[in-house]
């Protein structure tokens, strides 16, 4: 059972960042903020704390729904569209934490104003891309389509002036092959 900590950890990569297990209680600390996808998915008894309790009640919850032809054991196929279920939901929660004013989209501003640390030259050049069909408005597969494409990002952190293209001085005073200014 032990395992299922690193597991649930893992399941939630932006909690990890943020929390740390107190080894005597074997609870996460609120001492960090606790990411509030972390608290919905875990926190059941909605206390602000999460416990290894609810951590292993909500996992059984869903190795139960995954386990499809109820044998008592998960096969790949069944972890992996566990896995794929995980990811969809995790897109559509920063979907939907983008999308501020819930009309099903995102707009320049919703996409500028959910990623403040980037100076607008970037959103809007990261914005213009990811748009595929041009409709001033990201859907949620033209975000899925972003997440899997870091390069945009790259691209638009590179493009000073945001022209969307590259000049030799906006490539060369950079290194885009390492992409050391990837984040
Ligand atoms: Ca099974
Ligand atoms: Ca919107
Ligand atoms: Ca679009
Ligand atoms: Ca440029």
């Amino acid at each position: 059972m032990r395992k299922l900590l690193p597991l649930a950890a893992a399941l939630v990569p932006m909690a990890l960042l943020s929390t740390h297990v107190d080894a005597r209680s074997g609870s996460y600390s609120t001492d960090h903020v606790l990411s509030d996808d972390f608290l919905e998915r875990f926190d059941t008894d909605g206390d602000g704390r999460v416990t290894r309790t609810e951590i292993e009640a909500v996992l059984a919850e869903d190795f139960a729904s995954a386990d499809t032809d109820a044998d008592g054991l998960l096969s790949y196929a069944e972890f992996s569209a566990l896995l794929a279920q995980y990811r969809q939901d995790k897109l559509q929660a920063e979907f939907d934490s983008l999308d501020t004013d819930a009309s099903g989209s995102i707009s320049e501003q919703e996409f500028s104003d959910g990623h403040p640390r980037s100076s607008t030259t970037v959103t809007a050049t990261v914005f213009a891309l990811a748009d595929s069909d041009a409709d001033a408005l990201l859907s949620l597969d033209e975000l899925a389509a972003l997440k899997d494409n870091p390069d945009i990002w790259r691209f638009a952190e590179l493009d000073d002036d945001g022209d969307g293209a590259l000049s030799e001085d906006e490539f060369t005073s950079s290194s885009a092959v390492s992409g050391r200014r990837h984040r």
